[in-house]
């Protein structure tokens, strides 16, 4: 590895403790974020990156599902809720969902990725039906689904407790929750952005409970809108206290906000500066987070790839269909297949490891067979028929 070089001076307490692996307090987060020595920043999260990780460098093959983009909550961030009858709302049938979902299976998903909008008229029997139907099916796939926020919609309008709610999931067969949803948590910037959605401090008390009952979740931070250094901070280290608690995340996901299409679409697009910063900053804060997503569909891949230098130890995974980014202007592919996600680690000087959810290495050769894909002559007859 290279040498530490600080042209920051104020940096220099902040990199003896990292070296001396001493937990950073909130005045060194917002030093951190302050800083103009973005190098000396990401020196020092590689160097975490590396001692935890060394050279490897995770993966997954996935499919994002999302039923439905119906969604009450109208949040001023977001390009992907629909009233019912906008234009472009859309809400899949189950059985578009399983065909979904085996077309997944036949591209060797090895898990399912599912959040959608908070829908008026489904009611959460529906979701639990739609979980159960895919383990039937497809009983191998690690079914990721509802972030925190939908699980305090279903909680609400099916008259259950959270607790209730996460243990029906479990039951239907959900296998972990994904980290959407969290934003910031400071009720000021919620207020502001997402002012229906569940209270930072509901999101925080939903993950503790998925943790208690043995359902592991991933954390997110939405940054680049109106939250400041000291709530961003505010936010890594609230989720720092309840990893201390549960050791329930396995791993964090900074996102980049997008403003095309939004209610906020003044506020200028992200930066590569930015987005370095935001991922190398996570690594140093949440020292008892595992892993870093580099999410490459909202960083672009090729920021995703230098961000393996600057904490990330994970690129996501071959995603397939994304609508959450896209409709709000994200130019990214909807899809990278897995030897592309091999050549970016390997470009980087990495080495690449296809994971599960839970980040064990994915031994192909003990997955069962994909089912085979329909032939064309006979759907077309099946069709005319
Ligand atoms: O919850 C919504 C964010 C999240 C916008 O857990 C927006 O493995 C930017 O959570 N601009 C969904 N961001 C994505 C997400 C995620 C992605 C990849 C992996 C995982 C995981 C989780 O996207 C939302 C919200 O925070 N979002 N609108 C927007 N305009």
């Amino acid at each position: 590895m290279s040498k530490l070089t600080i042209s920051d001076q104020r940096l220099k307490p902040i990199a003896d403790k990292v070296l001396a692996e001493e937990r950073l307090t909130v005045q060194d987060g917002i030093a951190l974020y302050r800083s103009p020595d973005l190098l000396a920043v990401g020196w020092l999260a590689n160097h975490v990156r590396e001692k935890r990780h060394a050279n490897v460098t995770y993966f997954n093959v996935n499919r994002h599902i999302n039923p439905t983009n119906v969604c009450v909550a109208h949040c001023k961030l977001c390009a992907f809720g629909r009233d019912p009858s906008a234009p472009g709302a859309y809400t899949f049938a189950l059985e578009e969902i399983y065909q979904r979902a085996e077309q997944g299976v036949r591209e060797g998903a090895t898990e399912f990725h599912i959040v959608g909008g908070l829908h008026p008229d489904l009611s959460f029997d529906y979701f639990l039906e739609l979980i159960r139907g895919l383990k039937q099916r497809f009983g191998s796939v690690h079914l990721k689904a509802f972030t925190m926020v939908e699980v305090g919609y279903f909680a609400r309008i099916a008259k259950l407790s959270v607790r209730e709610t996460l243990l029906k999931m479990k039951e239907a067969g959900v296998d972990s929750l994904p980290g959407g949803g969290a934003e910031i948590f400071h009720p000021r910037v919620r207020k502001i952005i997402c002012d229906h959605k569940v209270s930072g401090q509901m999101w925080l008390s939903i993950a503790r409970q998925a943790h208690e009952i043995g359902l592991r979740s991933n954390a997110t931070m939405l940054y680049g809108h109106v939250e400041t250094e000291e709530e961003r901070v505010d936010h890594l280290v609230k989720l720092r206290e309840l990893q201390d608690q549960t050791h329930g995340f396995v791993t964090f996901i900074p996102l980049a906000f997008h403003p095309d299409n939004t209610s906020l679409s003044y506020i200028p697009k992200p930066t590569g500066y930015a987005d370095l910063r935001n991922i190398a900053i996570a690594r140093l804060l949440l020292d008892n987070f595992d892993h870093i997503k580099a999410y490459w569909i909202m960083l672009t891949p090729s920021i995703a790839q230098i961000a393996l230098r600057f904490g990330a130890n994970d690129l996501d995974g071959t995603v397939v269909e994304e609508k959450i980014y896209h409709d709000a202007g994200a130019k990214t592919s909807e899809f990278t297949p897995r030897a592309e996600l091999e050549r970016l680690i390997r470009a980087a000087g990495r080495v690449p490891v296809e994971r599960d959810t839970l980040y064990r290495p994915v031994d192909r050769s003990k997955l069962p067979a994909a089912p085979p894909a329909p032939r064309a002559d006979l759907v077309s007859l099946t069709l005319n028929v």
